[in-house]
């Protein structure tokens, strides 16, 4: 056995225990949880988004109702297939499958003046916490008991 665990095994599978029930208990926030199906306005507008800003949940299916206000306005997500378009006084959709997780801008995709490069927004697609949590929950219990019948 390493030297370092004579005589410790009780306490590294209390702290196992420990640690797997903190993973399975910590509370969540409200949001997170099964996927669902969101529907998302976005206002576009020279030179902005509103929001700017769209949280999402891993796996969320999403549509995204974009409306311009003013000139033809686009809206692309990097790292997603998607990018559409909206004449002004008109709107479009586009729905997809949140199945990143992560931070992406999104932009304007049609040049639509002078501040156009500048027409950016961020989605965040959160991950998948009860994937994540029931991952930990299995790491953390096979580390315990790989140290705890751990043989000389
Ligand atoms: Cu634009």
């Amino acid at each position: 056995m390493m030297p370092w665990l004579r005589g410790r095994r009780p306490l590294i599978a209390a702290s196992a225990a420990l640690l797997t029930l903190a993973a399975i208990f910590v509370p969540l926030p409200a949001r997170a949880g099964t996927p669902q199906t969101r529907t998302i306005n976005v206002d576009a507008r020279q030179f902005a988004f509103e929001p700017a800003t769209l949280d999402v949940q891993h796996g969320d299916t999403v549509t995204l109702h974009l409306e311009s206000l003013d000139a033809l306005h686009g809206l692309s997500i990097d790292g997603y297939d998607v990018n559409i378009q909206a004449e002004p006084g008109k709107s479009a959709n586009v729905t997809f499958v949140a199945d990143k997780a992560g931070t992406f801008k999104f932009r304007c995709s049609v040049t639509c003046g002078a501040l156009h490069p500048f027409m950016i927004g961020k989605l965040t697609v959160e991950p998948d916490l009860p994937l994540a949590r029931a991952i930990a929950v299995t790491l953390i219990a096979a580390l315990g008991a790989i140290a705890f019948f751990w043989k000389e």
